[in-house]
């Protein structure tokens, strides 16, 4: 990457300057913040229990932790600590097409060009932002989800008959986050973004996807500007440390509400455009395809809600004693208005009671006290109503992918 022709400098410090008084405050703060990123760290995290991994994830993935698929690890719900709001970054799933790459943050460039700033740049003559420009730059604090879109992929197989092609999620590939970085909206109008731009593509630095024999090149996937210049942000540090390598160490774009597929981690470019950007992964796969779906859907982009109990299926409670049930729900669209839950395989619905509203963007915490009266096998179910009005289904129709599978997961459980 430092062997690059002639790289200029992406923002200069009259650059900086122009964001003003306010900005400059917050420079300061991004400064301190970001002065040893790596080592700042207030707290060791607790000892995971198991040895590192040596395959595509790098961090550990204790099995009372992870369910492990390939390049993929999701989330044990029943391992999930109701008093903690936050996933920690230890705890969170990894999603890789390949495998989590090893970046330096001192030679960390992110390639910014294209049309559509308003001194168009070719990729040979991009504005370079090196890691250290980034974290001095103001940046800002947001709590959101971080959702796969084919979470829960694996319902439309044991609960609705048509299984889908894809990793067979449950419903562990999910998670709530503290993510500090630079709002993309500041750097792209201080490098000046043209009036007629359209779409910015992020492209990630891990080896190039490579499927059925077929090199789609490297992760990416466009968005509107719209969106970049409303909430998205170029990420360094979640939960207050620094990101972690399989989390997109030094930089990943976040998009928040938005499918997991659209924050591109180990960001290494983007490319602002005057004309509609594609790539296979808005135009091939995170579209619905198959089923009834027109040829034409357009690329996913906010996530549905949902809600997950912190249990393990087929997890044994005792008979005639109080068991409080407690769970997560989401939306990428608003905040969770509302969560019933059935203890009796749906026939009847009770309200559960939030006990943590969500915080910006991220999920919600419910409780629901049961006493079992008869034992033998049951089926609990949990159902979100987010602020938008729109409430988790019975059913959902079938994609080829298995995206969004939204509908309500029916969660067995002993009673004994
Ligand atoms: N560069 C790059 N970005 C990526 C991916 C990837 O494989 N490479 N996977 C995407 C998908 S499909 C998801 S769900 C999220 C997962 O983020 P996480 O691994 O930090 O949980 O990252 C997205 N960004
Ligand atoms: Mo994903």
């Amino acid at each position: 990457m430092s062997s690059d022709p002639a790289p200029t400098p992406a923002l200069a410090r009259r650059d900086v300057l122009r964001f003003g008084a306010g900005a400059a405050a917050g420079l300061v703060a991004a400064r301190s913040f970001g002065a040893a990123p790596a080592s700042a760290t207030p707290a060791a995290p607790p000892a995971p229990p198991t040895l590192a991994s040596t395959g595509p994830i790098l961090k550990p993935l204790p099995p009372e932790w992870f369910v492990t698929y390939g390049t993929n690890a999701e989330m044990r719900w029943d391992s999930v600590d109701p008093r903690r709001y936050l996933t920690p970054a230890e705890r969170l799933f990894v999603r890789n097409h390949t495998s989590t790459p090893t970046i330096d943050p001192a030679t960390y460039a992110l390639r910014i060009f294209g049309d559509g700033l308003t001194d168009a740049r070719t990729p040979e003559r991009a504005h370079v932002l090196s890691y250290r420009d980034l974290v001095r730059l103001p940046s800002r604090t947001v709590t959101s989800l971080l959702e796969c879109t084919g979470n829960a992929r694996s319902y439309f197989a044991s609960q609705q008959g048509t299984p889908a092609s894809g990793t067979a999620w449950q419903l562990g590939a999910v998670g709530t986050v503290r993510w500090t970085g630079v709002p993309l909206a500041l750097v792209l109008r201080s490098l000046g973004l043209s009036p007629d731009a359209v779409d910015v593509q992020a492209t990630g630095l891990d080896p190039s996807f490579v499927s059925g024999g077929v090199d789609y090149g490297r992760v990416r996937r466009p968005f509107p500007v719209a969106k970049a210049l409303d909430d998205a942000l170029l990420v360094y540090a979640m939960n207050g440390r620094a990101l972690p390598p399989d989390h997109g160490f030094p930089v990943r774009l976040l998009l928040p509400g938005w499918v997991g597929i659209a924050n591109i981690k180990w960001l290494g470019e983007l490319e602002v455009s005057r004309s509609p950007l594609t790539s296979p992964w808005n135009t091939k796969w995170y579209r619905m395809t198959g089923g009834d779906y027109p040829a034409d859907a357009p690329p996913l982009t906010v996530l549905p809600v949902k809600s997950a109990f912190e249990l393990a299926r087929d997890a044994v409670l005792p008979a005639r004693r109080r068991t409080v049930l407690t769970g997560r729900a989401w939306s990428g669209a608003a905040p969770v208005a509302r969560v019933d839950v059935s203890t009796d395989g749906g026939t009847s619905w009770e309200r559960a009671r939030i006990t943590r509203h969500g915080r910006g963007g991220g999920w919600a915490q419910w409780a629901y006290p049961w006493r079992p009266r008869t034992s033998g096998p049951q089926v609990l179910l949990s159902r979100a109503t987010d602020r938008a009005g729109r409430t988790q289904p019975a059913t959902v129709p079938y994609n080829d992918n298995g995206y969004l599978f939204s509908a309500v997961v029916r969660h067995p459980v002993v009673i004994a």
